[in-house]
């Protein structure tokens, strides 16, 4: 799958075009962030999501899963230190070595609490100002937004995001070069009346919307 997923995404970006993936199983991230590194140099990345993503094999046996892409993006240097931004995180940590990691390289950690406090505009600001031009990758984890808003995931935590609070974050995003993004852990088996489903469209019409509009 990781191969098969980094070759697609070189095609799709040596074609020129902002490659946006929907899934699905979040392991699908690290091989796209392989694949834009090689094209442009180390990331920066905006991460919605319950999780840090950031374990190691120590949980469940296994290096690669949905709990470790952004582990091996930040051992393989696909992230620039200092910018990746993870956003909405809440849940149970894999291990305490998950925060560390996330910190020894001077990534920002932001809770759905700091985004209420600090306010959607001045983080948004804030990640702009610190992303500059770096080419940014946005991977939006559908668990990183309420349970309330987004049922229809694998991982559920409470204490989310609202989905309009997703929505203006994604908008506060608006001047980053976005040269890819993913909308993952979407589970249409899991939802109800397709509310999770109406939120993944929009935010990814959101990220598009990103791609479009005109950079200062
Ligand atoms: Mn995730």
């Amino acid at each position: 799958m990781r191969r098969r997923v980094e070759a697609d995404i070189k095609a799709w970006q040596a074609r020129g075009t902002v490659p946006i993936m929907v899934g699905g199983d979040h392991s699908i991230t690290l091989p796209a962030l392989r694949a834009l590194c090689a094209a442009h140099g180390p990331l920066a990345v905006v991460q919605i999501d319950a999780h840090l993503d950031l374990s190691s094999a120590e949980l469940w046996g296994d290096s690669f899963h949905h709990g470790t892409p952004f582990r091996h993006a930040i051992e393989e240097r696909l992230i620039a230190d200092g910018t990746l931004f993870q956003v909405g995180i809440r849940g149970p940590r894999g291990s305490e070595s998950d925060d560390a990691l996330a910190l020894a390289h001077d990534h920002q950690v932001i809770s759905p609490d700091d985004l209420a406090a600090r306010g959607i505009a001045a983080v948004g600001a804030s990640i702009r100002e610190r992303i500059g031009n770096r080419p940014t990758y946005i991977s939006f984890d559908i668990d990183g937004v309420d349970p309330a808003f987004a049922p229809g995931t694998g991982t559920p935590v409470p204490g989310g995001l609202t989905a309009r609070e997703a929505l203006a974050f994604l908008r506060a995003l608006r001047g980053v070069r976005v040269v890819g993004a993913d909308l993952v852990e979407y589970c249409p088996m899991l939802d109800h009346s397709d509310i999770t489903g109406h939120l993944a469209a929009h935010a990814i019409w959101e990220m598009l919307a990103l791609v479009a509009a005109p950079r200062s």
